[in-house]
This record gives structure tokens, sequence and C-alpha cells, in this order.
């Protein structure tokens, strides 16, 4: 572009300024030039939209300059690649990061907009599951505050997680069609796509020096469009870039059918080649082991990867230092393809040998786990991938011959261990490892948590540890404090900033320690209770409104939100529900803190059993919210469709956390952050981050029970029986009878059977085990509760201690010991 092209710095100021003025009037101009409408005909996503691109406007010169100085800084750059992104409304977040929350607000009420209904205007694009996708987006906006140049790479879903719906009480889902009316943060890129290949067949050539080469000669090609979407940083000039790719049908592919009368068929291929992208597999831990998934993986990787290509080229030239170039992060396996790819691109494409292409792949490639489940651990048949990824296969096969020769040697004639560390599987029919591949193909393997790294090391991973013990890093999760603060607590940040003296918290989490000193002062101990009791209210009438329930601000707000799974124990908390519910039925002055206890989160859409937990969960709230016996002192509400935004509704909320995972099972977590943050206080087990939380925040302000891992091992090595701990505790029968005996389904005993039984048969989460530890760790809780004073000052030592768990702590960390990438800062 000529210099005269570019608008002028006077432009620019009026064009897109920051104050009040020059908002309103970019506020008018996009509403009525980009929407074509004014104000008093204006919907409400008209107005949202223009909100959108006038807050958008104010980004995109932050974005060219960052790319432009990355570019000619040559930097290296982090490539985040992820299958979910779950990135949550951007509106807010974007002002937040810009700086100008007020200002707009204020340009809002001149213009007598009703700024909160535009904020809440915003679909959000729900490109993820849970923990894992959250993490991504968390990391995206750490490496743009952090300064570091970074690209996130995923897919542009058209349909997200499913929202879900409540219907008698059970979950239902529905298509989240988040798309529908347009999407303004995104700028599509048609001239930036690349070709991707499926299925076919390889042979082998001699190029024009002799030498023996492959190539690949797919049968279906696809092309993969990037939807480019900026990430600000916050209170920085740099703003980074989350590239998603679409998938399309080659226009030439279409044509070709076409031509020769076959319309149908063209359609057809259409169609196939845009499935790709259409929709996010909503699982949360089990792999889902379909084909298509499997398209989509390879999809995204070999876009971002030609992406980078692509960018090293125009830069350099050359390939040979591209492993200099990039930082590769694969977040879980599913992007671990991108070891095949990497090679087959350099060796096919760019004519490099083996040996050069193996340096640069390993080099650029680092792999993070997330889950030591062993249902959560990807393997694909080899015979699917012989079908759709040929060449893919020769290649692994290839990596795995060379590693597994040296594994013979590390290990010297130990044949049961080059079994246990093959890439492939040979135990039921073959199937292909992912998690052995991305670690063979990686410079650094890393866990989510102290804990977690512990267990990858000496369980999942104990190989490959003892192979490449300098390879293995924890580097422990955390959250941004923009949006689980700034965002979602506005009144907590205002206050927080009123304590501290400024807002450098913001930007560095550790400053949040300045709390300590002042967390007897029962003038803060005040203020801070307005604030959380503003929260509750706020959440309570949200609660009225959705599900026809409104709690009483003045009782405990218990929360546990999160995806429902068997291990994270949803039904260890309402057993405690119907056992407190026992214990005012039979006694009714019995000494009691009044609770409300909140429960949120989806199920996977095939997984029965969680389900039936959620059905549980409205099934007891039905029945206690209607016994007036009960009111004023117990009452149990399920929020629907917990996603990003209903959870910023829910952490500021909440007085405590309920992160009850059977130990050795939950990975990190990330909602115990973020609760924590928000001033709640954790009850909990010695289970992923909590340790390090409870570490943080001090033993005493936090509400410990439970099995510790080595614990609950030891208990299922020596054989657990359940039915002899239900049988061994009166109170604890009683509770699960109940669930049984058709109390909460209107008499059918039948209902809640599975999960009694497999309570009482089974449990292979420990439930029962850890249920009195549970219930006498919650009478602690309801005696802390009656103390106000003591309480409000664990809740201020809570925030005033999560500085480690800030996401800007986990890139720092990534940055230092693992990518070796340093900021390059731009100027706001
Ligand atoms: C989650 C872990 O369960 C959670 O403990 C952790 O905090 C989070 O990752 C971020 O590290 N794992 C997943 O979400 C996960 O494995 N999801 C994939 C199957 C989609």
């Amino acid at each position: 572009m000529n210099d005269t092209a570019k608008p002028t710095a006077e432009q620019q100021r009026t064009r897109t300024g920051l104050d009040k003025d020059a908002l309103k009037r970019a506020y008018l101009d996009n509403l009525f030039y980009l929407r074509g409408r004014f104000l008093e005909v204006a919907t409400t996503n008209d107005l949202y939209m223009a909100a959108a691109y006038t807050v958008r406007d104010r980004m995109l010169a932050r974005w060219i300059k960052s790319a432009q100085t990355y570019k000619d800084t040559n930097a290296r750059t982090v490539c985040y690649l992820s299958a979910e992104f779950l990135l949550g409304p951007h509106l807010l977040n974007n002002l937040v990061n810009l700086g100008i929350t007020d200002t707009a607000r204020a340009a809002g009420e001149e213009l007598e907009l009703d700024f909160e209904a535009i904020v809440e205007a915003e679909e959000e694009p729900g490109l993820g599951n849970g923990g894992l996708g959250r993490l991504a987006a968390c990391y995206m906006d750490s490496l743009a505050t952090l300064q570091i140049p970074a690209i996130g790479y995923g897919i542009r879903y058209e349909f997200g997680i499913f929202d879900q719906v409540i219907v008698d009480g059970w979950q239902s889902e529905r298509g989240d069609t988040w798309l529908k009316s347009g999407n303004p943060w995104e700028i599509p890129r048609p001239k930036l796509s690349f070709p991707v290949g499926f299925g076919g067949h390889t042979e082998q050539y001699t190029d024009e020096h002799g030498a023996l080469r492959m190539r690949w000669l797919p049968s279906m090609v696809v092309n993969g469009m990037a939807y480019d979407t900026p990430i600000m940083g916050y209170g920085v000039g740099n703003v980074n870039l989350l590239r998603l790719w679409k998938s399309e049908a080659p226009e030439s592919f279409d044509f070709q059918a076409f031509n020769v009368g076959d319309y149908y068929g063209a359609v057809h291929a259409k169609m196939e080649a845009e499935t790709i992208s259409k929709v996010l597999y909503p699982n949360d831990e089990p792999e889902a082991g379909k084909a298509l998934r499997l398209k989509q993986q390879y999809f995204f990787v070999s876009c971002s990867l030609q992406d980078m290509i692509r960018l090293e080229l125009n830069n350099a030239g050359t390939l040979a230092h591209f492993h200099e170039k990039f930082a590769v992060q694969l977040n879980d396996t599913h992007p671990s393809l991108a070891v095949a790819e990497l090679m087959r691109l350099l060796m096919d494409e760019y004519l490099m040998d083996w040996t050069r292409a193996w340096e640069i792949t390993r080099n650029a490639c680092h792999f993070t786990n997330h889950t030591l489940l062993p249902e959560a651990l990807e393997t694909w048949s080899v015979h699917l991938f012989e079908r759709l990824l040929p060449r893919h296969l020769q290649i692994i096969y290839e990596i795995n011959r060379r590693f597994l020769d040296e594994v013979r040697v590390h290990f010297f004639a130990d044949e049961a261990r080059v079994a246990r560390m093959s890439i492939i599987d040979e135990s039921f029919g073959r199937r292909i490892r992912m998690a052995h591949l991305a670690a063979v193909g990686s410079k650094a393997v890393n866990g989510v948590a102290a804990l977690h790294t512990d267990l990858l090391k000496s369980t999942v991973m104990h190989d490959f540890y003892e192979m490449w013990p300098e390879k293995f890093h924890n580097v422990t999760n955390g959250v941004t404090p923009r949006r689980f603060i700034a965002v979602s607590n506005p009144r907590l940040a205002r206050l927080i900033t009123e304590a501290c003296g400024d807002d450098r918290w913001l930007r560095d989490l550790a400053c949040l320690k300045q709390l300590e000193e002042q967390a007897e002062d029962h003038g803060l101990q005040a203020q801070w209770r307005q604030v959380k009791t503003a929260a509750k209210q706020d959440l309570a009438n949200w609660l009225g409104e959705r599900t026809g329930f409104t709690p009483d601000p003045q009782t405990l707000f218990d929360v546990q939100a999160k995806r429902i799974h068997e291990y994270k124990r949803q039904h260890l908390s309402l057993l405690h529900i119907v056992w407190l519910y026992e214990q005012i039925k039979q006694n009714p002055n019995v000494e009691l803190t009044p609770r409300t206890f909140i429960f949120g989160g989806k199920a996977a859409p095939g997984y029965f059993m969680a389900k039936l937990i959620i059905k549980l969960v409205n099934a007891v709230g039905e029945v206690i919210n209607n016994d007036p016996q009960v009111s004023g002192m117990l009452r149990v509400v399920f929020m629907p469709d917990f996603n990003v935004k209903n959870g910023q509704r829910l952490y500021p909320a909440a007085d405590l956390s309920e992160q009850i995972s059977m130990a050795g099972k939950e990975a990190s977590g990330t909602g115990n952050m973020k609760f924590s943050m928000n001033g709640a206080l954790t009850i909990g087990t010695l289970d992923g981050a909590n340790v390090e939380i409870r570490d943080e925040v001090g033993h005493d302000n936090f509400f410990l029970f439970g099995l510790t891992a080595p614990e609950v091992h030891q208990r299922q090595a020596e054989g657990y029986r359940p039915w002899e701990v239900y049988h061994g505790n009166e109170q604890l029968k009683s509770a699960v009878d109940l669930i049984a005996s058709g109390l909460f389904s209107h008499g059918d005993t039948e209902l809640f059977r599975p999960l009694t039984d497999n309570l009482i048969h089974s449990d292979p989460f420990l439930v029962l085990a850890d249920f009195q530890a549970y219930v006498d760790c919650q009478r602690q809780v309801d005696r802390a509760y009656r103390a106000p004073h003591h309480w409000d000052r664990m809740s201020i030592l809570n925030t005033a201690r999560m500085g480690k768990f800030s996401s800007d702590r986990s890139i720092q960390d990534y940055a230092e010991r693992i990518w070796g990438v340093a900021p390059v800062p731009i100027e706001a």
C-alpha cells in the first residue's frame, strides 16, 4: 500500500477516536451505512451490530500495526492449534481491553440506548465443549496482553456447542445457530484458502535428482477458507489473530461435474465438503471415534500448517528455519496430526529429506495433555487412516519404526516396553495412539496442574517420561482476570481498584496481594459483602425469569457449575442435599445455615448417566422448593444452558464453589479459579489445581475433604466394595434409599435406579467413600458462614491470593520454559 492510500492520523482520529463524541458519531454512521437503519427503526440486533462494528473499527489500526511489526521484527510466533476456542461474547471484553467501557456507556446514554440490552444481544461463539476450549480462549487473551506474537488456529464451526434447554427436568439439546444474525467480529478472507486432500492413494516416483519420492493423489479435495478475528490485548496496542477455517468445495470441482450434466453430483460434493466444518462434536471427555471428526482434525491442521509455510516462505524464502519462526502448541491430541502433516508437507511438497524434516518438526511442536481419563485418550483405527489419510499412515509407520529402534537401544532389550510405547496399539485391532504420536513428535510435553503432571509422568506417559525426563513440564492453568473479574463482576473490579489504589492488578494479578492487609478491615468487609449480595440479587432475578424460581440472596449460594460427569460428582452434592432435607424433615429446628444449591452444566448428549443426574437435580429441586416446611432453609435450582455468558453471572454470585471431583481425575479445573477470584470459598478434594489453590489461599481458607489420589488408588487396588459403605452408614443409606423410593419421581421407583444401583454396586468414582467426609466438611462451611466477619475475611483472602492463577502467569511460563518467545510491544 502506498502511503497516500493510508488514512491520515487526523482522519483516523475522527473515524476511530476513543472519545465519547467520536464513538457516538461512528456508532450512528455504522448503524446507517452498515445496517441501513437509524435509531428509531433499528432492531436490537441492528443496535448490537453497530456497536460491534464501532468497537472493531477501533481495533483494526492496531491489528494491522501488530501484523506489520511482527513481520518486520521476524519475531518467533506462537501458533496455538486447538479444535476448540470457547470465546464467549466479544463486545464487553473488547471494550474493557480497549479501556473505553465507561466512555461507551456514556455515549450510549446520550443516544438513549439501553447499553445492557445491547451487550445481552450478542450470541456467544460456543466453539468448544468446556475446560480445554475455554483455556484456549484465556490463553489468546493473555498472549495478546503479554504482547507475544500469536495466531490461534481452529475451526469455524457453523454450529457450536448445543444450547441446553430443560424440558420436564431433562436436558434437551437445541442446535446452536450463533451465525444466524451475522458475526461482526470476523473478517472473511476468500483469497486465503488452502486445498486439503482426503482418500486416494500414494505413489512412488523419481525426482529430477534421481531421488525416490512419494506423492499422494487424494480422491477428494476440499478448500479451507480463513476467517479472521482480532484478539485484543488489555491496555496494549497488540492485537493478535484468531484464524478459523471453514471448509468449502473447490470451485473447479463444482463446475466440472456441472459441465458433464451431473448437477446433483456437484451439489452433493459441495455439501460433503462443507460438512467438515459444520458442527462441533459435543462430547466433553470421551472420544467420539467418528470419521468426520478425524477429517475435521486433519482439515484444520493442514490449513494451519500450509498457512504457516506461506508466511515463512513470504518472509524468509526458505523453510530451513521454520521451527525457529514458529512455536506450534498442540492443544491436546486433536491437532496431533500436525506431526505427520508437517513431515508430509516438508518432504513431499517441499522436497526436504527425512532427517531435516524431522529435526524441524520435533523442534516446532509442543504438546499439552488435558485429561487422564482412559476413554478420552484418542486412538484412531489404522483402517480408517488407510482410507482417509494413506500418506500420513506411511509417515506415522516410519516415525514409529525409527522411534521404536531408539526405544530398543534406550531400554535395552525390553520388548514389553516397545509394545507399550509404540504409536500403534496392536492389542485390540490396530489403532494409532495419538498421544504417543504427539509426544514423539514434540519438543515438550506438559500437564496442566502439578498433580496432573505428576500423574502423567507416573501413569499414562510413564515410559516416555523415563526415556525423556527433560521433555516433561508442568504449566498450571490460569484464567484471564479481564473476562472473569472486570467483565463479569464490574462492581468487584471497582472495589478492588479502590482498595488497591489503582488497576494495575488487571495486568499483574499478583498485585491483589495488597488486599491481604485489609482483609480484617470491617469497612472493606462491608463493601465486599455488598458487592457479593448485589451479584446474588442479579443472579436471583435472572434465575427467576428463566426457571420460575427466585432464590433468596440472603441464603448461602452454593454453586457447582461445570460439565456434568460422574467423575466430577454432582451426585455427591445431591446426596448431601437429600440428607439435609431429611434432617430438616425429622427435626425442623435443626441448626442449619440456609442455602441455595445452584447447579449448571451440560451433559454430553449420549451420556445417559449425566443426563439422569440433571433430571435428579431438577426432581429434587421440585420437591424441596415446593415443601413449605423447608422454605427459607433449603433450595435447589438448575441454571439452564451454562456457557461463558451465563458463567459470568454465576462466578460473582457464589459464596461457595464446589470442586469435588474424585482425586486424580480432574486434570486441573479452571472454574475453581474463576470462583475463587470472585471471592467464593472452595469446598474441594485434593484434585487438579485445587491443591495449588489451597496452598496459595492458605489451608485455613479452603474447605478440604476426601480421599487423596494415592488413597483412591489404594482403595481401588484393595477392591472397593461400595455396598459395604452403604450398609455401614445409616445416613448415607437413607439418602440413597430416599432417591430410590420414588419421593422425587412421583412414586416411580425405577427412574433413578440406574444411578442408585450404580452407586451401591459399582461406584467407580468413590462417591460413597467420600460421602461422610463431605457432609462433615459441609458442617464446617455452615458454621463458618454464620460468622460473617470471619467469612468475609476468608473471601477477601481468596481473591487476594489468586495472583498465580492468572492466565498471564501460565503464558509467561510457556513463553519462558517451553516456547522461548519474547514480547514485541506495540504502542496503544
Ligand atoms: C479439561 C480438563 O478436564 C480440566 O480439568 C482442565 O482444566 C481443562 O481441560 C483445561 O486444561 N479437559 C477437557 O476439556 C478435555 O479433555 N476436552 C476434550 C475432549 C474435548
